[in-house]
């Protein structure tokens, strides 16, 4: 049996690791670079770069085991069709949904600014769903692939915490997977939102999944 060492006790493996994937949420120009939808909330995104040579290092483990990867991009069509107007009217920035900024339209799909940075770029036979809402299930494909592929257990990781990465825990612990948030792997552009979000996650015996070091995951995948 192979344990993680986590929180709020230790998480166990599958014998079969091909039913363990990594999620990688909204890890996107967006989110992280000045001039995206993140920066026009009025937010400091250099709170998230300090995720990326963490997430590249396990993302590099589970290429090299040729195990299952998923990448989730948050985006609307370019008329903006799947985005509710109540989202539109969401911040007070200068800057809204679909509005033009240095690097491209806000939060829209196929815009150079909405893609994922350039250091975890998907590569063939990684799966990118694109996702309206901040949970990854939310009028997705994520849950059908998931159980196509047998899939039962997910190493979270991505951005930000408090926002699309809870929601997708959460929707994914009511789906009954087994869920595992890296705690170094993932950032909110408030760190005490980040150690709150932790908290609830390992409170009342980790009654929404647990949380590990990347170290202790990426000791477990060897
Ligand atoms: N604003 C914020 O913290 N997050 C988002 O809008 N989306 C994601 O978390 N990806």
């Amino acid at each position: 049996m192979v344990l993680i060492a986590a929180q709020p006790y230790d998480y166990e493996l599958p014998s079969d690791l091909q039913k363990v994937a990594l999620l990688i949420i909204d890890m996107q120009r967006d989110f992280l670079e000045p001039g995206g939808f993140g920066e026009a909330l009025g937010n400091d995104v250099s709170h998230l770069s300090a995720t990326i040579p963490i997430i590249k290092s396990l993302l590099e483990i589970f290429r090299r085991r040729q195990l299952p990867v998923f990448h989730t991009v948050e985006g609307h069509q370019p008329d903006l069709s799947d985005c509710p107007p109540s989202k539109l009217r969401r911040g007070n920035g200068q800057l809204k949904i679909g509005d033009p900024g240095p690097m491209g339209r806000i939060l829209i799909l196929g815009e150079s600014g909405n893609a994922i940075i350039s250091e975890l770029q998907p590569i063939p036979g990684e799966i990118v769903i694109s996702k309206p809402g901040k949970g990854a299930f939310y009028q997705t494909s994520l849950e059908s692939y998931l159980h196509k592929q047998g899939i039962t257990h997910l190493m979270i990781t991505g951005v930000t915490t408090e926002v699309c990465v809870q929601t997708t825990m959460r929707e994914a612990n009511d789906r009954g997977f087994e869920c595992l948030l890296v705690e170094d792997a993932t950032a909110s552009y408030f760190p005490e939102f980040k150690e709150s979000t932790l908290e609830m996650i390992r409170a009342q015996g980790g009654i929404v999944g647990w949380t590990a070091t990347a170290a202790n995951v990426m000791q477990a995948f060897g």
